[in-house]
């Protein structure tokens, strides 16, 4: 049977991005449908009238909705190429875990650091870096979150790398200083193949997030 795969998402989103890395890594093709989220498509709610979120993945017609359980999913229905998650329970269970703690944190403080100034930013910025040390503090000596394999927390987390610059910049700050082996990671993934094809440009992604600061009122 001919799969039809059709990805429903936005470029600068870090939670569509870590979907089209899995469909990469597993070698899925699809179709990308860019959604202007100021003007939803009937598609998208249709597909996802819960959250009204992207991304979705549409498989032979059926949605699947949030990030995590989308690679989740494809994990399990591409098994052809090497499984991205663990095979061990417990090791499958500390990724679910961290790639969770990543989304609940990383977003908003990302976005106080790009939004406010001042003291409020200063501390957003102590906050991200506190964040990111406790990440860097996971992966410890290992190449990659999966060990020797890049694997599922990899995917998940390496879409955020593509944001940092834009951090940096309007932040003025550097994540390198206090997360050196973080950043080594974050180059090490950006060598494979998978990640440098199906990851933005970072400063063409800090360009299209100026714009969309600046239509959101943010000098
Ligand atoms: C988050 C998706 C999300 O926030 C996931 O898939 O992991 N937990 C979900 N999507 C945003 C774009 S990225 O910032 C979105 O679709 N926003 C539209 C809206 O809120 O109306």
């Amino acid at each position: 049977m001919v799969e039809e795969v059709i990805l429903l998402g936005e470029y600068i989103s870090v939670y569509e991005m870590r979907v089209r890395l899995a469909l990469a890594e597993k070698g899925v093709e699809y179709e990308y449908r860019e959604e202007d989220l100021t003007n939803k498509s009937q598609l998208l709610l249709q597909m996802n009238p819960v959250h009204k979120k992207i991304p979705v993945l549409i498989h032979n017609g059926k949605p699947i909705s949030e990030s995590l359980i989308i690679l989740q999913y494809i994990d399990e229905v591409w098994k052809n190429k090497s499984p991205l998650l663990p095979s061990d329970p417990y090791q499958r269970a500390q990724a679910r875990f961290w790639a969770d703690f990543a989304d609940k944190k990383i977003y908003w403080v990302g976005r106080c650091v790009l939004t406010t100034k001042g003291k409020e930013q200063e501390e957003a910025k102590k906050e991200l870096i506190d964040i990111l040390k406790l990440l860097e503090k996971e992966l410890g000596e290992k190449p990659y979150f999966g060990g020797d394999n890049f694997g599922f927390l990899d995917v998940a987390l390496i879409p955020y790398a593509t944001w940092f610059l834009t951090y940096e910049k309007r932040g003025g700050f550097s994540i390198e200083e206090d997360c050196p082996k973080l950043i080594e990671w974050a180059n090490r993934c950006m060598q494979r193949d998978a990640v440098s094809k199906s990851l933005p440009d970072p400063c063409e992604l800090y360009g299209r997030v100026l714009e969309r600061l600046k239509k959101m009122g943010f000098e």
